[in-house]
């Protein structure tokens, strides 16, 4: 072999096939922080802007606990800082590849023993485990052929690799009813998500007792916005979060399509660096999945009322705006919906969410899909909701119980929509 393609294959294997950096697993600590002054909440966001570490929850809120992945490289530096600045922290485990493994194999398992497998059915029955995206693909297949008289499966449109976007439309029948939107797994890594939003579409098609909830108000349903990058996440690397898209003049992949959406975009917390976790795209809708949602939501944009975007993790009702800190003109009915749907969350087993604007109980980030819906296509009400979490996702046992208080709370949602525009 001559010299040139000697090199050429160690650089091939020393970039990985295509050049892709992932914050290796092995060693990686997690971490639990508390910050006590906004001295300490600063220092602590400017340390999260380093390739090696992964925030998973961070919010403004002081002595609320920040959650937080450090490579083993970055790992003693990381800790010496807060030790300086006298931050309370713990680690909760220190081989974070541990843990992913262990998550992936008791899915697994929790998946081999599942009814679905072992008796090879498909039933519209929620999932006790973290599906693969086929999997939900014959879940909503299955639905929109036995439940065909209130159950419509359309593709919104495809995903980077060619992935169907589908939206599972639950209805009476009829035209221009008010519309409730739900969307689920624009975040890659958010397993939870896409399982609480097929969770409410169980409850709608298979509860007899729910059928007043689309008698006069369409559900629609996208159980996953980012089936490439949440496929990714089971094959390849558990904490990817954004697109799969391939980037023009970087190795580096992928966009944060919760900053690629056009309203006041790129103009805070987020990155022009597309090797960032917080990319923004090279222009607002570079996506084609957020080009797909901006397109159905445009053509239904007159009957679409509310919109739920499902997130995790933290226990957050996040209202507008992501971009500043002022308040929408509607805060006073964004909070009191807000509160009443956190009640009826919490009837079930206690679970207590925070409410707020995002920019004052998380962080400012613009491009997000909640500002867009409600400050360009005019939905009245707009909302991130962050489920809670595990050690990252909740065990697959706790799939159903985050499924049944959430769906407590899109009840409510329901239930301002029916008051407001049924007559
Ligand atoms: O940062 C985000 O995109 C969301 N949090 S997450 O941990 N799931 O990544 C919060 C988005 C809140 N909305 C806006 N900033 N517009
Ligand atoms: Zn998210």
């Amino acid at each position: 072999m001559n010299m040139f393609y000697f090199i050429l294959i160690i650089f091939i294997i020393a970039a990985g096939s295509n050049g892709e950096y992932h914050p290796p697993l092995k060693g990686m600590q997690y971490f639990s922080i508390t910050c006590k002054t906004p001295e300490q909440l600063s220092l602590l966001r400017s340390l999260t802007n380093n390739p090696n570490v992964l925030t998973l929850k961070l919010s403004q809120i002081l002595g609320e606990s920040a959650d937080i992945l450090v490579t083993a490289d970055e790992s003693s530096q990381f800790k010496n800082i807060l030790l300086l600045y006298k931050i309370d922290h713990t680690i909760i485990t220190d081989d974070v590849e541990h843990v992913v493994h262990e998550e992936a194999l008791k899915n697994n398992i929790v998946r081999m023993q599942s009814s679905r497998i072992t008796l090879n059915k498909l039933s519209a029955e929620p999932f006790d485990y973290y599906p693969r995206y086929h999997e939900m693909e014959e879940y909503i297949t299955f639905l929109a052929k036995n439940y065909s008289e209130i159950v419509s499966v359309d593709s919104i449109g495809t995903s980077f690799q060619n992935r169907t976007l589908y939206v599972i439309k639950i209805s009476s029948g009829g035209d221009n009813k008010p519309q409730i939107l739900i969307d689920a797994g624009i975040h890659a890594r958010e397993w939870i998500a896409p399982s609480t939003a097929l969770y409410a579409v169980h409850q709608l098609v298979t509860n007899q007792s729910n059928t007043y909830l689309y008698k006069n108000v369409d559900w629609l349903i996208i159980p996953s916005l980012n089936p490439d990058g949440y496929e990714y996440t089971h094959s390849n690397y558990r904490f990817w979060r954004k697109t799969r898209s391939i980037n023009k003049g970087s190795t580096c992949i992928g966009t944060d399509a919760n900053r690629n959406f056009d309203l006041k975009w790129m103009t805070v917390g987020a990155s022009s660096n597309p090797c960032s976790e917080t990319y923004g795209g090279p222009k607002p809708f570079s996506e084609v999945e957020t080009l797909a949602l901006k397109d159905y939501v445009m053509a239904n944009n007159k009957t679409i009322k509310a919109y739920l975007t499902l997130h995790s993790y933290g226990q957050y009702l996040l209202h507008p705006w992501g971009y500043t800190s002022d308040l929408p003109e509607n805060e006073p009915e964004l909070r009191s919906v807000a509160e009443r749907a956190a009640a009826a969350l919490a009837a079930p087993f206690g679970t207590r969410y925070t409410i707020g604007s995002s920019t004052n109980v998380l962080y400012a980030a613009a491009g997000g899909s909640d500002d867009w819906l409600m400050g360009v296509a005019g939905a009245n009400l707009s909302y991130t909701v962050e489920l809670p979490g595990g050690r990252f996702d909740p065990p697959p046992s706790r799939i159903e119980f985050v499924g049944i208080e959430t769906f407590e709370a899109f009840k409510v949602f329901q239930e301002y929509i029916e008051k407001t525009f049924v007559n």
